[in-house]
């Protein structure tokens, strides 16, 4: 689907981020540090951590609690004119064409001309400046030799952070081949050609924490993917050439990060094991959960050992620093932790939302009503046929769930119905080993 928003942050051709899925959480943000940190210290150049988008609470508690900055946002990793804009010398309106004519000789195509201000007012080219000498030739080479304004002819302009995917179709059926690319002020960046258009430099990203593309930042279907390293279900795209692929079975993604750090002999520094040791505390719900395995407890053991910190206390204090459902809006809520899935053939959405003990749970009947009506919303607008809310109590280790969809799936989910459209889940608490398979086999018998 083209996304015709500006991106607002750009990325460089240069470097290979290391970046978890939207709306990050605590895993996606420690894992993305932790990989980024490994990658550079076993002797890998231009590595840096991203994130898809602003961390969850826990998270955010996680990075004060170990002192560490979260990554950069990338807002999107979609080429855009600024990555094939090429800053080429102008010349000023009232240079004389000799000024342009120098250039051509030097082998450029096309002149910019820009005003004192740096704003573009078009471009001199061979074909015009043929046409005015042949204009002084008739005058009997008495007229006055012309400035490059006179000769300026205005080209198709962009902004730079305009998709090139958005006006790549535009730009072939166009007979000029040189454009303009300007800021967000109209000041001249560059011109673009059109085979730069054709070929832009494409972003280069480690996925981790995800592997599919509907969970990845904005625009990753215009990147190369060139790792991934992962605990869920696969759901990745073909890739051109092979890569380094890990998706491993177990409680977290920064179990695996935490797993190379171990096996290369690196110690990473405090602020990153904590970031990791959080990240596995996070998704195994300090090992409640039943895709704790018994990697992530030695992997965990290992990086409380490395940060000097009491593991089980250390655990509690991060499952509880998730505000309760009254403290929330319902667009948190329901949008923190929300992942597409494709199922038979139809579009779902799963939500989790974390709450901390039983008071926290009984905040839910006051925001029942707001919530469902922001999950039909959704429904409605992204044309789902099922979107469900997992409300998990990480203390007890129990989950409730609000659901909204067609009516031959939410009749066929095989939960005890509390309420109308509530669910109670019991002793599920993973959406991934629990939830998502039910769903889909649900899906796929009644599809
Ligand atoms: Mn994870």
């Amino acid at each position: 689907m083209p996304n015709s928003a500006p991106q607002d942050s750009t990325w460089d051709p240069e470097i290979t981020y290391v970046v978890g899925h939207q709306r990050p959480d605590t895993d996606a943000i420690a894992s993305a540090l932790g990989y980024a940190w490994f990658l550079t210290h076993s002797g890998y150049d231009k590595i840096r951590s991203a994130r898809a988008g602003q961390p969850g609470e826990q998270a955010l508690y996680a990075l004060k609690r170990f002192g560490e900055s979260p990554p950069p946002l990338l807002t999107g990793v979609a080429p855009t004119f600024e990555h094939v804009a090429e800053p080429d010398a102008v010349v000023l309106p009232d240079a004389p064409l000799s000024a342009a004519m120098a250039r051509f000789a030097e082998g450029e195509q096309v002149v910019p001309v820009v005003d004192p201000e740096h704003r573009p007012i078009g471009v001199v080219t061979p074909l015009g400046i043929a046409r005015a000498y042949a204009k002084t030739l008739a005058a009997g080479g008495k007229a006055p030799e012309p400035t490059c304004a006179d000769l300026a002819e205005p080209v198709p302009t962009y902004r730079e952070r305009d998709r090139v995917s958005d006006h790549r179709n535009a730009i072939l059926r166009m007979e000029g081949t040189h454009f303009l690319v300007v800021d967000e002020k109209g000041f001249y960046v560059g011109l673009a050609h059109q085979r730069g258009i054709l070929q832009p430099p494409r972003a280069k990203l480690i996925l981790v924490d995800h592997n599919e593309l509907s969970q990845a930042v904005v625009g990753a279907e215009e990147a190369d993917i060139v790792g991934v390293l992962d605990h869920h279900r696969l759901g990745n795209p073909a890739t051109a050439a092979p890569i380094p692929f890990t998706v491993d079975p177990v409680g977290s993604t920064s179990t695996l990060v935490a797993e190379k750090c171990r096996d290369r002999a690196l110690d990473p520094p405090r602020s990153i094991a904590g970031m990791l040791l959080s990240g596995i505390l996070s998704d195994t719900l300090v090992f409640r959960s039943p895709t704790a395995t018994a990697r992530d407890r030695a992997a965990a053991a290992w990086l409380a050992h490395l940060c000097r910190i009491e593991m089980s206390r250390y655990g509690e204090e991060l499952l509880s620093s998730s505000p309760g459902l009254g403290a929330r809006t319902v667009d948190e809520i329901i949008d923190t932790d929300r992942k597409a899935y494709e199922m038979a053939g139809v579009h779902v959405s799963i939500a989790q939302a974390e709450v901390a003990g039983m008071a926290q749970m009984q905040e839910l009947p006051a925001r029942r009503d707001e919530i469902v009506a922001g999950l039909e919303h959704r429904r409605i607008r992204e044309n789902l046929a099922l979107i469900c809310l997992m409300i998990t109590d990480v203390v007890t280790g129990r989950s409730r769930m609000l659901v909204r969809g067609e009516e031959r799936f939410v009749s066929a989910l095989p939960f005890s119905r509390s309420a109308d459209g509530e669910f109670e889940l019991g002793d599920i608490v993973s959406r991934k080993k629990q939830l998502a398979p039910a769903l889909y086999n649900v899906l796929e018998s009644v599809a």
